[in-house]
């Protein structure tokens, strides 16, 4: 099968790192193929970095359609554009924070997050909100690393963030991490070696449920919400989709 990830932000190194994260998880057979947007935020840090990045995801999948892709993954922690993804997407469409509470939630009783900026917090708390799983989360922490550092990552930014996984497990009871970032997702593993815990890095937790759906040939339902949208006159810069 064919997954496309779209990272949602124009940085290239991470989307190199995000496709190699998911290359390493895939099953014989899976083949990535990882792009970004051609403009936009180079981090998603903000809610307006967010609003900007969806128009990119948008512009994605609408390219991904031409190309046989079997199932979609949108590889920043907000999930952005994850509905309008699904209305206009023929396969099915996975966020990684979707899928990494899913996984999160089957291997242990209370998962906590640690994400990157203190301001991100808010947007991890509604995504908790929005697919509910407030009761199985035992909290959000920040480690106050700015995304585009994990592209060098030093040693102490990793030890800062291993101390915050260390303090939900200790101070908040959790039991399993998600970790808040795509940028994260190589460190998963060595993580998990030193916290004793499962660590959950969304982009391999999304791939392992693409697969699924796929063997399992199930795709978005288009009955209803997903519906694709209704043909309309765009405006503007936006005048291409008009239909
Ligand atoms: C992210 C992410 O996953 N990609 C990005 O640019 N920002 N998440 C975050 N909490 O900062």
């Amino acid at each position: 099968m064919q997954i496309h990830i779209i990272n949602p932000n124009t940085t290239a190194s991470m989307t190199d790192k995000i496709g190699e994260a998911a290359r390493q998880v895939a099953a014989d057979g899976t083949t990535i193929m990882a792009t970004n947007p051609r403009s936009g935020p180079v981090s998603i840090e903000s809610h307006f970095d967010e609003a900007i990045s969806a128009v990119g995801v948008a512009e994605e999948i609408l390219a991904g359609e031409r190309n046989n892709v079997d199932a979609y993954i949108i590889a920043c922690f907000g999930d952005p554009a994850l509905d309008a993804a699904r209305e206009i997407a023929s396969a099915p469409v996975i966020g990684v924070a979707e899928a990494a509470f899913k996984l999160a939630s089957i291997v242990s009783h209370r998962f906590g997050i640690v994400t990157t900026l203190a301001r991100t917090l808010p947007a991890a708390e509604h995504l908790l909100q929005r697919y509910g799983y407030q009761h199985l989360c035992s909290g959000a922490r920040a480690a106050d690393i700015p995304v585009l550092d994990l592209e060098e990552l030093q040693q102490d930014t990793f030890e800062q963030l291993k101390n915050e996984c260390l303090a939900a497990i200790q101070q908040d009871g959790a039991d399993s991490i998600v970790l808040g970032c795509a940028g994260m997702s190589e460190l998963a593993q060595e993580l998990s070696s030193c916290l004793n815990v499962p660590v959950i890095d969304g982009v391999s937790a999304a791939v392992k449920l693409a697969e699924s759906l796929h063997q399992l040939k199930l795709s978005t339902s288009k009955g209803g919400q997903y519906a694709a949208p209704i043909q309309k006159q765009f405006i503007g810069r936006y005048q291409h989709w008009s239909r």
